[in-house]
């Protein structure tokens, strides 16, 4: 039997969580490897963390290695070869943008920690708990002796819905489209770019004001859509995501594609160095690699900079509360 990868997963009892165990547990994630789970809750919740284990026992997955529960950051860390972070701080009435960051700040500060002091070497994270961009940087200032590009965080969801919109325009299927890409923050001001879209490896041309008035609104919104059809915010889609940007990550994106994948600027298409914005990227031997020498409309141009703009504001938020 090939060695278990350690899975750790915090907000493991909330409805992502629910939704990403089992399709981890599938073995849908890591190529078949047999996978150890090992689930971050905070106290209130570790119980129904505890029944969500069981049903995972229950399911006999032949390639669940072992399931445990903690309500402690450094024992949750130990040996892990992925990260996913997916418990955060939601925004509640009332709450100003800087008591959410510094919110966030209180929880991927200390996870980053602890992610740097009981990780595996090879340890991969990805920050799927919003703000996801700057919890990402957050928890990789706080884990300096870990590279970090290994800190990643979740734009493959907007990515999937700008597909998901795109083919159902030129009524073709998901599976014939290569190349869409997202830049910028998790956020509104994403920035959902079709303009290198490929079907059947073939370029498709749409019109600016379809992009501009149509495309961009409904994919930057479309978490907004699902919370008013659903009465609850997106959870098996994004569970999805996250599983499509680990396995891409670990075992290599498709030969001619690339996905969207917010890491570590080091400066391409004007995104200040260190920010963690969103780039088209390719993934070979456990490593992204970005997409260099796109040309970009004015459109795109400006869309990125507004985006890192924001990135720059959440960051230097945070610092200025001596949180980063
Ligand atoms: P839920 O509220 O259902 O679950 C969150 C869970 O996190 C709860 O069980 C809570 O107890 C736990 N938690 C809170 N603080 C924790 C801590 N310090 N350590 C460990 N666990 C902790 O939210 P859910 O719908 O699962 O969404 C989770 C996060 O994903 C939210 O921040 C949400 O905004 C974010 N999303 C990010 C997306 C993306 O594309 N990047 C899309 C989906 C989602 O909206």
């Amino acid at each position: 039997m090939r060695t278990p990868i350690t899975v750790t997963v915090t907000g493991a009892a909330g409805q992502i969580g629910y939704a990403l165990l089992f399709r981890i547990a599938a073995g849908d994630m890591l190529g078949g490897s047999p996978v150890r789970l090992r689930l971050l809750e905070i106290p209130q919740a570790v119980a129904a963390a505890e029944g969500t284990a069981m049903e995972l026992a229950d399911a006999a997955f032949p390639l669940l290695d072992s399931v445990d529960v903690f309500d402690d950051a450094d024992a949750a860390f130990e040996g892990a070869n992925v990260a996913l972070l997916v418990g955060a701080r939601p925004r509640t009435a009332g709450m100003e943008r800087g008591d959410l960051l510094a919110a966030n700040a209180g929880i991927f500060g200390p996870q980053g920690r602890a992610i740097g002091d009981h990780a595996a070497d090879d340890i991969r994270v990805l920050a799927v708990g919003n703000p996801a961009n700057t919890n990402a940087l957050i928890a990789q200032a706080h884990a300096p002796d870990v590279p970090a590009e290994r800190f990643t965080a979740m734009t493959r969801l907007d990515h999937n819905r700008g597909l998901a919109q795109l083919a159902a325009k030129l009524g073709v299927g998901v599976g014939r489209l290569t190349r869409m890409t997202v830049w910028g923050n998790h956020s509104s001001t994403q920035v959902p770019d079709p303009s290198h879209l490929l079907l059947d490896g073939e370029p498709v041309g749409f019109a600016p004001e379809w992009v501009a008035d149509e495309f961009v609104p409904t994919v930057a919104n479309r978490g907004a859509a699902i919370i008013a059809a659903r009465g609850a915010s997106s959870a098996a889609s994004a569970a999805s995501a996250a599983i499509d940007h680990v396995r891409d990550w670990v075992l290599g994106t498709r030969e001619g594609d690339w996905v969207s994948v917010a890491l570590p600027s080091t400066g391409l298409y004007g995104v200040p160095a260190g920010l963690v914005s969103s780039f088209p990227a390719t993934s070979a031997g456990g490593e992204w690699q970005v997409v260099e020498g796109l040309e970009l409309s004015d459109a795109v141009r400006a869309g990125i900079a507004a985006s890192a703009a924001e990135l720059v504001a959440e960051r230097d938020a945070v610092r200025a509360l001596g949180l980063l």
